[in-house]
């Protein structure tokens, strides 16, 4: 499990100039997210996030608070901010153990899932792509009464940068949303100060400025979406 440190940023034409400068354009990719809740929001009302990409499934949850960024004062207290910390997992028996955990406390006790299934998802050695792909789709989605809520194409341009760990993604959804996200990931008891730091570094290289936090492509689709719910994750400080 790692921890993904990002920060968001709208690209003018002077960051995206700089950025094909020094940076380095590790390719263009175009990926479907499929994003899945229950009918009440239970799992992204706890800030956790569960999409399908490229056909595999990964879940985020808000990393918790750490120390170093806590304590940390003035300039650098800012920087951590405009800055999102999110634990990502991609391990299907993880990702179906916090699930089960998450919906637990929301109440969710109904779940259809047989032993049989929930038994694959614990130990899926053995299984074929096929088989898991089926387990993972009726397994879950279904028995945890989890359902597609959001989906949509994004067409990704990747950077690397000078400094190591460094990526720069440019995004833009086929909703017409652009922006633009420096990532760092840090693996897990890694340093997130360290990681904070160089996206500082980074953003002032590309000339990134604004002290507001900028909505990525989740938020501008609840926005557009499900105004009731978006509403009621900013009145939760979740977006
Ligand atoms: C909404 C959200 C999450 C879902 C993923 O959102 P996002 O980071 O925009 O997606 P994407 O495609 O860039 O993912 P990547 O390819 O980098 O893995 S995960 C956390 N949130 C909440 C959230 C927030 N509170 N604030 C901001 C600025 N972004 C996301």
């Amino acid at each position: 499990m790692s921890v993904e440190v990002e920060r968001k940023f709208v690209c003018n034409a002077n960051s995206l100039k700089t950025l094909e400068e020094i940076g380095v354009c590790a390719g263009q990719d175009q990926f479907q997210d499929r994003y899945f809740d229950t009918p009440q929001f239970d799992l992204t009302l706890r800030d956790v996030w569960l999409r399908q990409r490229k056909g595999h499934w990964e879940l985020k949850c808000a990393a918790a608070t750490l120390r170093g960024a806590q304590e940390t004062r003035g300039e650098r207290a800012e920087a951590a901010r405009l800055c999102t910390r999110y634990k990502e997992m991609t391990n299907v028996a993880d990702i179906h153990r916090k699930l089960r955990e998450v919906l637990k406390d929301a109440g969710e006790n109904k779940f259809a899932m047989s032993e049989c299934c929930h038994q694959k998802l614990t130990d899926p050695r053995g299984l074929g792509n096929a088989e898991m792909k089926c387990v993972l789709e009726e397994g879950w989605a279904t028995g945890m009464n989890l359902v597609c809520f959001a989906e949509f194409t994004t067409v990704r341009r990747t950077f690397t940068w000078e400094e190591d760990g460094v990526h720069i993604d440019l995004d833009e959804a086929d909703f017409g949303y652009r922006v633009g996200e420096i990532e760092v990931l840090v693996p897990e008891g890694g340093d997130v100060q360290a990681a904070l730091d160089k996206i500082e570094r980074t953003a002032k290289k590309l000339g990134v400025t604004g002290d507001q936090v900028v909505d990525g492509k989740m938020s501008v689709y609840l926005q557009r979406n499900y105004p009731a719910h978006y509403a009621r994750l900013l009145s939760q400080h979740i977006l």
